[in-house]
């Protein structure tokens, strides 16, 4: 049992030395512009990330929208597999008391996740109506 520990944690060291040297600088850009009932909607939080299965999602970069209701964001990581690249949107679309934020998370496909220290692929995310979507309460981003 206990030499099982010993070679687990040795196995895990290994990785984690391999993983260093081998990790690749992988980069994703996304484009969009969000509306609010038509309207353009300026000064939504935009937060781009790389979701890990065992620790925290690595933010990589973070952005409002102007005042046309646009974005332009994009972010590099370095990582053993493939980005798993996704975007938040934090926004007060049609909210009526102005505490905390609706949050709307968004997968950007594999495709757009080129190696390298810059995208060469935007996503685009077109123009996103935040009043249908769904409605996740976030009071800590
Ligand atoms: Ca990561």
């Amino acid at each position: 049992m206990l030499l099982k520990g010993v070679l687990f944690f040795a196995l895990c060291a290994l990785f984690q030395i391999g993983s260093a040297a081998i990790r690749e600088a992988q980069s994703v850009r996304v484009q969009g512009s969000l509306t609010c009932e038509g309207r353009p909607y300026p000064g939504a939080k935009v937060k781009l990330y790389d979701h890990d299965t065992f620790t925290l999602d690595d933010k990589m970069a973070e952005t409002e929208t102007d005042s046309r209701g646009y974005f332009d964001i994009s972010g590099t990581e370095n990582e053993l597999t493939r980005l798993n690249a996704k975007f938040n949107i934090y926004h007060r679309c049609r909210k009526t008391v102005p505490i905390c934020y609706y949050k709307a998370s968004f997968a950007i496909p594999y495709d757009y996740v080129t190696s390298g220290q810059q995208a060469s692929k935007i996503f685009d995310a077109g123009t996103i109506e935040l009043s249908i979507l769904k409605k996740d309460r976030d009071c800590i981003n």
